[in-house]
């Protein structure tokens, strides 16, 4: 910056993360009670200016340009850099200027990243029985009306608010410090949930699916496409099990995710609903091998959380998003289960979601951090392009729910920026990493036929949903030459448009019409 640009910008005054300080001295500034006066500004400061802050130092709260001795000036930082000690910060920049036979300074304080746990569950369910509305009452920590006002918060496509259904994944985050709650008044206030990440020791992010069936392909992206930790089943207990909770059990199942079930509107259901529901939930759970187990009371929890991750233990707990009936305990469990996705140490993988174009910031990827790390600066690769080749891009920044971070981790949902690529290159399912991946149009898999009205053979050309992958798939091989409902086999897949990257191990499921399977690839 020249003296020019310096003047403008303090002309321009103090904004969101820009703070003007003439002096500060370690005697009167790190004694404990300034210092927690300085460290609360700065940590608002930092949080507003999205993990960054500006200290124009030697100029007055007016925008002075006074100018400070070299002793003060290096107090001054000094001292900036102890506050911001204190809020998991620390200067990373320092500039400086002569004014007026002193010095005026410019010193960027960021947060630096720090290790907190990160839980993403998804929410699964008939159209109606509650999923938006159990989510927005946990993250905001108030109660439903029963009409529809919690869930505002999570559908927020104008046709999504008219009608009351949701039609894409929504997503949302409240997190914990210590033993207490940090909850959000609007959990579509980016600031609030900047702050969520940038406070909690424990983040919580919920991938809130959609129940009415044509968007079936969006319910599936949502539990497949964004390594989950856990799913959260949504049965009302008024309604009770449809052929859709079935479904949505089955894939969450398929995808060998752990589910809690949340029975929701116990204040609207008679004894009579709840029980039946209940006998038919525990009903299609021993179908599949699974035991119930009531979560009661607080010791429950405690029972359970340790058993819940394995699987095949599934809790479930009554709840009323109107009277708050079971939301403490369901918080308790949330917050006491581990995180089961932990492959921090292999090389950075991401599976692309969603790619946004962003003014100012060019081209973001978003997607769920499948393996490793991610860091800003970095040289990584994108693709495959559909004639298999990747492309090195290199990352410019990182954001989790709005916030910057230094460093994304295995299990964090992220949007990075990157150069190199423009966007209409992209596509849905490309992956993202550190190491050059190798790109397949067919792959060999183990097959299970769940559904089917006849029987499949070679030519068979099903929708594969694998990671973020959601494309036309042919069946070009098949040992058993034919298979039938409930049959598994091995069979040679070839995605019908372009190559995609897959690994041996990755679940997918498959659908076409009523036809439905699930598989994994070899
Ligand atoms: N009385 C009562 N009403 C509830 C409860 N939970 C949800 N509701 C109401 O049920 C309706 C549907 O809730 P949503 O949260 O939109 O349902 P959903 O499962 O997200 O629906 P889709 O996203 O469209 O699949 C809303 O009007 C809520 O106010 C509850 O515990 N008690
Ligand atoms: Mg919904």
């Amino acid at each position: 910056m020249n003296k020019l640009e310096l003047e403008a910008l303090i002309s321009a005054g103090e904004t969101d993360n820009i703070e003007f300080k003439e002096f500060l001295n370690r005697e009167t500034h790190l004694n404990s009670r300034r210092m927690e006066t300085l460290a609360c500004q700065m940590k608002h400061r930092v949080i507003a200016g999205n993990g960054s802050a500006v200290y124009v130092i030697g100029v007055t709260d007016a925008g002075n340009m006074k100018g400070i001795s070299r002793e003060e000036f290096d107090e001054t930082v000094l001292v900036l850099d102890n506050i911001a000690a204190e809020i998991e910060a620390k200067v990373t920049g320092r500039e400086e200027y002569q004014v007026n036979g002193g010095l005026v300074g410019l010193i960027t304080v960021e947060s630096t990243p720090k290790s907190s746990e990160h839980i993403l569950i998804g929410t699964a369910g008939h159209v109606d029985h509650g999923k938006s509305t159990l989510v927005g009452a946990l993250v905001t920590g108030k109660s439903d009306d029963g009409a529809g006002r919690t869930r505002i918060f999570l559908d927020v496509l104008p046709h999504e608010i008219s009608r009351g259904l949701s039609a894409d994944l929504s997503y949302a985050v409240y997190g914990r410090k210590g033993d207490s709650v940090i909850h959000l008044k609007n959990p579509l206030n980016k600031k609030e949930s900047a702050n969520v990440v940038a406070e909690s020791d424990k983040i919580i992010s919920f991938v809130d699916t959609v129940g009415h069936e044509p968007w079936l392909r969006t319910t599936i992206r949502g539990i497949v496409g964004q390594k989950l930790d856990y799913g959260l089943l949504v049965v009302a207990s008024d309604d009770g099990v449809t052929h859709i909770t079935k479904e949505h059990l089955g894939i969450l199942l398929a995808m060998d995710l752990p589910v809690i079930i949340a029975l929701t509107k116990v204040d609207v259901a008679t004894p009579e609903q709840i029980k039946k529901t209940e006998a038919s939930i525990h009903n299609s759970l021993k179908l599949v091998g699974r035991v119930p187990f009531r979560v009661k009371t607080p010791d429950d929890v405690f029972i359970v959380r340790d058993k819940a991750p394995e699987g095949i233990v599934v809790p479930i707990l009554h709840t009323s998003s109107v009277t708050r009936e079971g939301y403490d305990l369901l918080e308790q469990l949330i917050f006491s289960l581990p995180k089961r996705n932990l492959l921090s140490k292999e090389p950075f993988q991401m599976y692309i979601d969603r790619i946004y174009q962003v003014e100012g910031v060019g081209v973001v990827l978003s997607g769920t951090i499948k393996q490793g790390e991610v860091v800003p600066n970095e040289t990584l690769f994108l693709g495959p392009t559909k004639e298999g080749a990747f492309v090195k891009v290199k990352v410019q920044s990182i954001e989790m729910h709005h916030y910057r971070v230094n460093k994304g981790v295995a299990g964090d949902i992220v949007g990075v920026a990157v150069k190199g690529i423009r966007p209409h290159e992209i596509v849905r399912g490309m992956m993202l990493a550190k190491n050059k991946p190798e790109a397949a149009r067919e792959f060999d898999a183990e097959i299970l036929i769940l559904n089917h009205p006849t029987r499949i053979g070679i030519g068979y050309e099903p929708v594969i949903h694998l990671e973020t992958i959601c494309e036309a798939i042919e069946v070009v091989g098949l040992d058993a030459g034919y298979m039938m409902a409930g049959q598994h086999g091995k069979a040679r897949m070839r995605f019908k448009f372009r190559p995609y990257v897959v690994e041996p191990g990755q679940k997918f499921i498959f659908r076409e019409g009523k036809s439905k399977g699930v598989g994994r690839v070899l």
